[in-house]
């Protein structure tokens, strides 16, 4: 029997090209493309459906330490099987390094969280809380070196943000090591001030979120890392932009030649500041950071996905449950929305709402989908083309669409650990049906057959973008 697994009749896309054939696939690998590939133990019928490379999300929260008294919806094992049902074959969670924590003590831990709990494959950025002189010398270059290949840095939040001189530290060892800096750019100061204020006036509700953190404090804060990303000659991604003064910025950077790249997320096209009005508490269903903004924000996201100057679209999926004392209704959080857990759902429905807000809509292609969704997250993270494509040789990680069912997207059909989508009610055509890892049915018309431990992390090649531009 030459193939594992014949997927027949459906129609392929990737990043650069549409066309009709089967798959093949082989010890967990395409091992061929073409027509009458003859017989295999198992054989899916994929007529009339899409077969696409399987999405990679490279930018999720898991089991991510939040705060006092917070605890995250999703452990791995119920993150990775809502991504699998939203037709995702892999994610990229961050592995927090606490103030005063080592960041190899980190990562040993966070590999225990993820260890026989995945549906799917995963593998971790680290986020860079503590950037000592032990840290920056020694264990960042051998973590890099292992394949922790990419790290975040905030310029906001108590016990995170990092000041100008340390971004400017981690921005050159990044440099030296080869690594790919995600920026959380936001301007901490202004935040805070801005968060008193409010306070004093009596302005405590969830929607003063958004007020606390306007356009300028992303657009001063993206321009900033941009220019301290320049002084060293380091590629950086901004990730979670949200806004057109921000997306300014980078266009700015990259016309002047700078490797300056950028991500934006579903609730920046589809959800607004006034989702944040709801009474009581309700609107802190939306507290996430950046906030959504304005109509005129999403045009300017899609015109930035558009013109190119976003690589990556991501979920930022960082999921609290909504009516639990140790989510969004944390007792803290009537005080102010200062204390509200930031954050919102959505690893499952980032695909579908670009499928159907993009292609669907006639927004964008679908070869620039698999690009935005899979491909460019494979490429810049080092994963390329072991995953993010249908190749000979590459993972047989792969998503078969439907491409006109209508579905709404709706906490009934969502398969995570929150209590709620931020994105319940909306219409989509298009839905994942079967979800394939390295040649194996995870998902499997709608229904989930995998098993958790399936999943396996996967250690990453340094980026390609992540070299300086010199
Ligand atoms: N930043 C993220 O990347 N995710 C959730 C919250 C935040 O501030
Ligand atoms: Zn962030
Ligand atoms: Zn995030």
């Amino acid at each position: 029997m030459p193939f594992d697994m014949i997927i027949r009749g459906g129609t392929i896309a990737t990043a650069s090209d549409t066309f009709n054939c089967d798959v093949g696939v082989k010890d967990g690998k395409v091992a061929a493309l073409g027509a009458d590939l003859g017989p295999a133990s198992e054989v899916i019928d994929a007529t009339g459906k899409l077969v696409l490379p399987g999405g990679i999300d490279s930018h999720v929260h898991i089991s991510q330490p939040s705060g006092p008294g917070i605890v995250m919806a999703d452990d791995f094992e119920s993150a990775t099987r809502s991504a699998a049902f939203g037709g995702n074959t892999m994610v990229l969670p961050f592995c927090l390094q606490e103030r005063g924590q080592g960041l190899r003590e980190a990562v040993t831990a966070y590999h225990a969280l993820a260890e026989g709990k995945c549906h799917i494959d995963v593998s971790f950025h680290l986020i860079i809380s503590d950037p000592t002189p032990q840290v920056m010398g020694q264990e960042l270059p051998a973590l890099v070196e292992d394949g922790y290949t990419s790290f975040k840095v905030f310029m906001t939040y108590d016990g995170l943000a990092l000041a100008d001189k340390e971004l400017l530290e981690v921005f050159s060892c990044a440099r030296e090591t080869g690594a790919l800096v995600m920026v959380h750019a936001e301007n901490y100061d202004a935040i805070r001030f801005l968060t008193e204020q409010l306070e004093g006036a009596g302005k405590i509700a969830p929607k003063y979120h958004a007020t606390s953190r306007p356009i300028p404090v992303e657009r001063e804060a993206t321009h900033r890392a941009i220019s301290l990303a320049e002084l060293i000659d380091v590629p950086v991604m901004i990730v979670h932009v949200s806004n057109g003064d921000a997306i300014e910025q980078i266009r700015w950077a990259q016309n002047r030649g700078l490797k300056v790249y950028g991500e934006t997320c579903p609730q920046y096209l589809v959800l607004t500041e006034d989702d944040l009005e709801g009474l009581n508490m309700e609107g802190a269903k939306y507290v996430c950071s950046p906030p959504p903004r304005d109509k005129e924000s999403q045009q300017a996201c899609w015109r930035g996905i558009q013109s190119g100057v976003f690589q990556v679209f991501s979920s930022d999926h960082c999921p609290f449950r909504y009516d639990d004392p140790q989510g969004k209704q944390i007792p803290k959080g009537r005080t102010s929305f200062r204390w509200v857990p930031n954050g919102i759902p959505g690893v499952q429905p980032r695909l579908p709402i670009l499928f159907s807000e993009g292609v669907k809509k006639g927004r964008i292609d679908l070869n620039t989908f698999v690009a935005l969704t899979s491909t460019n997250h494979a490429k810049m993270y080092g994963l390329y083309p072991r995953k993010g494509t249908i190749a000979i040789g590459s993972d047989a990680d792969i998503a078969i669409w439907d491409p006109d069912r209508k579905m709404t997207i709706s906490q009934s059909n969502q398969h995570g650990g929150a209590d709620y989508t931020p994105y319940e009610g909306i219409d989509v055509t298009g839905w994942p049906i079967t979800t394939i890892v390295r040649g194996q049915a995870v998902v499997r018309d709608e229904a989930l057959v995998g098993e958790s431990g399936y999943g396996k992390y996967q250690p990453r090649d340094r980026s390609p973008y992540a070299r300086p531009v010199g």
